[in-house]
């Protein structure tokens, strides 16, 4: 099945934008498959409204496993059959509880193993513009792999487009979609960039 991976810092609204997402594309329920690091899978069924209150939060690491949902994706006059998995975030430092550090680590196999990385940076920090930054290096391996997106998310919460600018100046050449995961601005040209995509 075709993998899309969520990937992104801690907070940055991998969680929202997966489940406003799946929504956008006319979900009203979801089955939520957790994997822990330690091999355990747990599948849920869950209203998605339900799953936004419980799975999104403004706690940094409130995902501490790889959480995917298959969903039929409408593809010009047929479907297909895709797997969105959304994870844990990854940081520039080692991180100090072992159940994290392993998290990461399966974030990390998880981007070989997908068809398709879908990044995402919150546009209210600057930290993704430093040049030591995880994004930077996420971006870099983009670049040079197979299908690769960055979405700058949060965008309901910028008066001005300062910082859209910025980080396409910094990403100079990668296409960047600017969304708002809260309120599922910008995922129409999502869409049609995993239609083209898949
Ligand atoms: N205003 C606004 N808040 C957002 C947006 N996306 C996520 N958030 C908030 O940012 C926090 C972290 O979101 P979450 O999806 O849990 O981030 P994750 O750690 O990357 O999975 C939550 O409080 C969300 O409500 C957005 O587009 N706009
Ligand atoms: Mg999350």
């Amino acid at each position: 099945m075709f993998k899309c991976l969520v990937i992104g810092k801690a907070n940055v609204g991998k969680t929202l934008f997966t489940l406003n997402f799946i929504n956008y594309l006319g979900f009203e329920k979801i089955k939520l498959t957790t994997l822990k690091y330690n091999g355990v899978e747990k599948t849920q069924e869950y209203e998605l409204e339900h799953a936004k209150n419980l799975l999104s939060s403004d706690q940094s690491y409130s995902t501490s496993s790889l959480q995917s949902v298959d969903i039929s994706f409408p593809l010009f006059n047929k479907k297909k059959e895709i797997k969105i998995i959304d994870s844990v975030g990854l940081s520039e430092g080692i991180e100090n509880t072992f159940k994290l550090r392993k998290a990461m680590l399966q974030t990390l196999k998880e981007i070989e193993k997908s068809d398709l990385i879908i990044h995402i940076v919150d546009l209210t920090k600057d930290d993704c513009l430093k040049p030591d930054s995880i994004d930077n290096h996420i971006v870099d391996y983009g670049i040079s792999a197979k299908k690769y997106i960055l979405l700058a998310n949060k965008t309901d919460l910028l008066s001005e487009n300062r910082s859209i600018v910025r980080l396409q100046k910094k990403f100079e050449k990668q296409h960047i979609i600017p969304i708002s995961a809260l309120n599922q601005k910008g995922f129409h040209n999502v869409k049609t960039y995993i239609r083209h995509n898949i």
